[in-house]
């Protein structure tokens, strides 16, 4: 690649709607690829700054505050916060996430556009829109709804019909009406700052469609379409009350249109972290040794290819991405990732409901990447790669390694014998893969990537288990020292090589090897490791997924489906009870405690007796959920247990507390359990 060029690299990636969470669609299309990306050039000793934020302007943050009786504001505190919280969690390593509701953004977006106005840039445009008069407010397309024109739907917006699929304009909805008020809009003249991008065909065609002929060829597809489609001016304004003033005379009442202040977002976030870091902002977006990259959804395409370069370029101070790596979508089992219907895997839930296995999500999304056409993301295949692959392959023969050395040598590393012969294929499978992933990832083929790192493992598991060692150590222990020693050597190239990919796991991997981290260049040899250096003891990397777990994930898809088919009846909820004192409250103890084993009680369908470990002591309690739970599906759960409530004879069998339970919309009972786990014995108070 043209990396030699390049002095640095400012890599951003799509700043996400603070209108809603973060989902496996986003990460697999954008964030995961972009992480591994940046990781992998931090890795190479690259100049590199990743930034990116909250979008916090546009109409669907302003529907969803009307929706939920909050300002915009409030919304985008909520997701910026989640967001923000749930990125780092996953291990996304931004320098900054930013928010564009931050001064510096207004500032940065505002002084943009003045500059392009002050170039004559933009056409000023008057035309008729419509406008709800009882509001007193002009109508963004999403607020207009009506009969779509070309199927009679009755519920299309005014900018898409989600049944037909069609894009629209809102005056060629039938029988339009507001959804502010209900009433029929009128039509009123306004004026609008425009971006002249016809004029940028020629321009647009000789940089894209002739010098960025290695651009991945859905993006180029999706470019050239465009431009042969013949390009036209747009809005780059809106008669909208909640957004970035238009900051010139003749505009009040007018915020910038999202689409036009969110990219300026990049540059705005690079302020700001250079800004907190004293360092200069400048030279990540000015200086033509800089390689720019944006990572997107195939959506976002246009915005990143055509407008926003249009706005770089007339700008003049600022350089325009060399690449665009964007993907496809990423549908889940089998049906396409909705919002609105809520099917989707959200990144909070999946970070509370699978601790610690970050790496896993962030393994099989890689994998699973749209990058070339849409693709499917299944729990049962989510399953598969952790139990064949990271447990199977990846974990078992890095587990076996460091358990042989601790074994055989007190977990110090074996010299290599010299009587005997170093695996050739091995070691220069490890000599040519540093090269080989370097290729892929700077292709931007992040499953090519890495399915080669995966590779590593799996031909070091393979020469253990060809080698045998546990078999010769009597017999010949200066072969087992050889191959022991050779076998670490390509754990710490996994542990180098697989930091991009999955971050948790390869720090601990260099934690197992007592080991700092190590970077890509030192990847590639066999002697990371020297004779005598002392390793750490095992220390199990994955464990296996079970069935149980992948079932309860596919039913609360289910249930998502079941509420979106036909609206679902709330259950009952009873009535509060009266008010009690503190020191009522105070009596009851109620401790988080660990089913250990659990059974079903004879002659009773709906009676399971436990035995509990609650911290204190270790107990029998009697709960009547056999119908909701299998014996085995309670063990190992952690539970809220009310320990001080007086024994009761239940079928005979004497039953010393109570697990608490809450009910679900289906009338099943669920336990209560903490978020991750705690100490049991934890007091709940
Ligand atoms: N917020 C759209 C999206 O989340 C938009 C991206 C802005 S990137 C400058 O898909
Ligand atoms: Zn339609």
């Amino acid at each position: 690649m043209q990396n030699k060029k390049f002095k640095r690299h400012t890599v951003t990636s799509a700043l996400p709607y603070a209108n809603g969470p973060i989902h496996i669609g986003h990460l697999a299309g954008v964030y995961v690829p972009a992480d591994i990306y940046v990781r992998f050039l931090r890795s190479k000793g690259e100049d590199v700054i990743f930034v990116c934020g909250s979008d916090e302007h546009g109409v669907p943050i302003t529907i969803r505050a009307r929706k939920e009786g909050k300002t915009p504001q409030e919304v985008a505190d909520t997701y910026n916060e989640l967001n923000k919280k749930s990125f780092k969690d996953f291990g996304i390593s931004f320098n900054i996430y930013s928010r564009t509701s931050n001064k510096i953004h207004h500032q940065t977006a505002s002084d943009f556009f003045v500059a392009l106005n002050d170039k004559s840039f933009f056409k000023k445009i008057e035309s008729e829109q419509y406008f709800d008069e009882e509001q007193n407010e002009f109508l963004a397309d999403r607020y207009i709804k009506g009969t779509c024109p070309k199927c009679g739907h009755g519920d299309a917006y005014g900018d898409q019909c989600e049944n037909c699929g069609s894009t629209l304009s809102p005056a060629e909805l039938i029988d339009p009406k507001s959804m502010l008020s209900g009433s029929k809009p009128v039509l009123k003249k306004t004026k609008h700052w425009y971006l002249p991008l016809d004029e940028y065909e020629p321009w647009l065609r000789k940089w894209i469609l002739n010098d960025h002929k290695e651009w991945k060829s859905n993006v180029y597809g999706q470019c050239k379409s465009w431009i042969d489609q013949g390009l036209q001016a747009r809005a780059v304004t809106r008669d909208l009350d909640w957004g970035i003033p238009v900051p010139v005379e003749g505009a009040e009442g007018k915020v910038l249109y999202v689409w036009f202040d969110a990219p300026i977002g990049y540059i705005s976030a690079t302020k700001e972290w250079a800004e907190k870091n004293n360092r200069d902002w400048e030279p990540y977006w000015k200086d033509d040794r800089t390689r720019l990259l944006h990572f997107i959804g195939k959506d976002n395409i246009v915005f990143h290819c055509i407008i926003f370069p249009c706005m770089l370029k007339e700008h003049g101070d600022f350089i325009l991405p060399e690449n665009v790596p964007a993907n496809e979508f990423l549908n889940l089992e089998n049906n396409k990732i909705s919002t609105s219907r809520n099917w989707a895997v959200w990144l909070h839930e999946y970070l509370n409901e699978f601790p610690g296995k970050e790496d896993v999500l962030r393994y099989t999304l890689c994998a699973n990447a749209p990058e070339t056409k849409d693709n499917d993301f299944t729990w049962k295949d989510f399953q598969a790669k952790n139990n064949n692959e990271l447990v199977a392959i990846l974990g078992n023969f890095i587990n076996r390694v460091i358990v042989l050395i601790n074994k055989y040598y007190d977990g110090k590393i074996p010299e290599r014998n010299e009587l005997f012969d170093i695996d050739d294929e091995l070691i220069n499978g490890l000599k040519s893969a540093p090269g080989a992933l370097e290729k892929s990832l700077n292709a931007f083929r992040f499953r090519e990537a890495l399915s080669g790192f995966m590779e590593i493992a799996r031909s070091g598991n393979k020469y253990l288990a060809d080698a045998e060692p546990w078999k010769l150590i009597k017999t010949s222990p200066g072969r087992v020292a050889t191959i022991m020693n050779l076998a670490v050597q390509v754990v710490a190239n996994i542990a180098i090589l697989g930091a991009p990919f999955l971050p948790f796991t390869s720090e601990k991997i260099f934690r197992l090897l007592n080991l700092g981290k190590l970077n890509w260049g030192q990847a590639g040899e066999a002697d990371i490791l020297g004779p005598g250096h002392l390793i750490r003891k095992p220390e199990l990397l994955f464990s296996k997924i079970e069935d149980r777990e992948i079932q309860f994930q596919i039913d609360k898809l289910k249930a998502t489906e079941q509420d979106n088919s036909h609206a679902k009846e709330q259950p009952e909820i009873p009535e509060a009870k009266d008010e009690i004192a503190y020191e009522d409250f105070s009596k009851i103890d109620v401790r988080i405690g660990k089913v250990l084993k659990a059974e079903k009680v004879e002659k009773s369908s709906k009676l399971l007796k436990m035995s509990v470990d609650t911290g204190i002591d270790k107990r029998t309690i009697v709960s009547g959920i056999a119908k909701y739970f299998k014996p085995e599906e309670v063990e190992g759960k952690q539970v809220s247990v009310l320990v001080n409530l007086a024994p009761r004879k239940i079928m005979g069998i004497e039953s010393q507390g109570m697990i608490l339970l809450a009910e679900d919309q289906d009338g099943r009972l669920v336990f209560v359990t903490p978020e991750h786990h705690v100490v049991n014995g934890s007091v709940i108070s």
